[in-house]
């Protein structure tokens, strides 16, 4: 199969490839065929990017809502039914939460370590983003808007892990990672319910999906990639994609319910 038998496809037949094949990918860690789409002609020194869909087949696994009713602050600050982040599938059939990386690139992919903070909120008493992605000695920065008091339990296994209570009204606490790790849990040793799950990686070619499952990584420089996506609840996948000058390769992902 090659890229070029896909791309002289319609995009409805490549796509229709791509969810056809997605029972077998759904296993994990499987290959599988790169679509490319050619947008423009341009000079090799340009970049060019993935962008693509993770998507959700079969039945959504039923979700029980979070009770809260162990702190009444968390409680009272919640005026609805609160679902866990993990297992939730989008309403267009595709999953939130996905965090999708580089795993290998053509080159050494490693840039300056960027000078801007990552944040995790807590807020509500859930962790804000559920999912998110940081570069290795990137700055962490942990902070709370809620009137209750929170422990933040970080367990990376190839990092210093630490854990720290946070009273409400407290600055924000900041913290690195030394080693890339796919995904380092937090929870919240006083509310049992909250987790969050952080991508450390080595190069900043990533993304996390949200309410309409996609994903977008620019800036990629020309050649053969590794793409690799996680999703908390359904496992991993990797694929092979090549990324063109100039142009958007496009790639889906797909997994299968129980
Ligand atoms: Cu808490």
């Amino acid at each position: 199969m090659t890229n070029l038998r896909i791309a002289c496809m319609s995009a409805a037949a490549a796509v229709a490839l791509l969810v056809a094949g997605s029972d077998v990918l759904a296993t994990s860690r499987a290959h599988a065929i790169p679509a490319t789409v050619h947008q423009s002609s341009s000079s090799a020194s340009e970049t060019g990017g993935i962008t693509g869909k993770v998507y959700f087949h079969g039945t959504p696994p039923q979700l029980r809502p979070i009770l809260m009713d162990k702190d009444p602050v968390c409680a009272s600050e919640q005026s609805g039914t609160v679902l866990p982040e993990d297992g939730r599938v989008n309403t267009n059939g595709t999953l939130p939460n996905a965090f999708v990386y580089v795993e290998k690139g053509p080159a050494n992919l490693s840039a300056a370590v960027p000078a801007t903070q990552v944040t995790l909120t807590q807020n509500g008493c859930v962790y804000e983003p559920h999912v998110l992605g940081i570069v290795v000695g990137q700055t962490l920065q942990v902070v709370t808007s809620d009137p209750t008091t929170h422990n933040i339990h970080v367990m990376p296994k190839g990092s210093r892990s630490w854990n720290v209570t946070q009273q409400p009204g407290s600055q924000p606490i900041t913290s690195k990672f030394s080693h890339p790790e796919i995904m380092v849990p937090v929870r919240c040793n006083i509310h049992p319910w909250m987790e969050a799950y952080i991508g450390v990686v080595s190069n900043p070619y990533f993304a996390v999906t949200g309410n309409d499952g996609s994903f977008q990584i620019p800036g990629l420089p020309p050649g053969d990639y590794t793409l690799d996506v996680w999703v908390a609840s359904f496992g991993t996948q990797q694929r092979q994609i090549t990324v063109r000058p100039g142009e958007k390769a496009s790639i889906d992902f797909a997994f299968t319910g129980q």
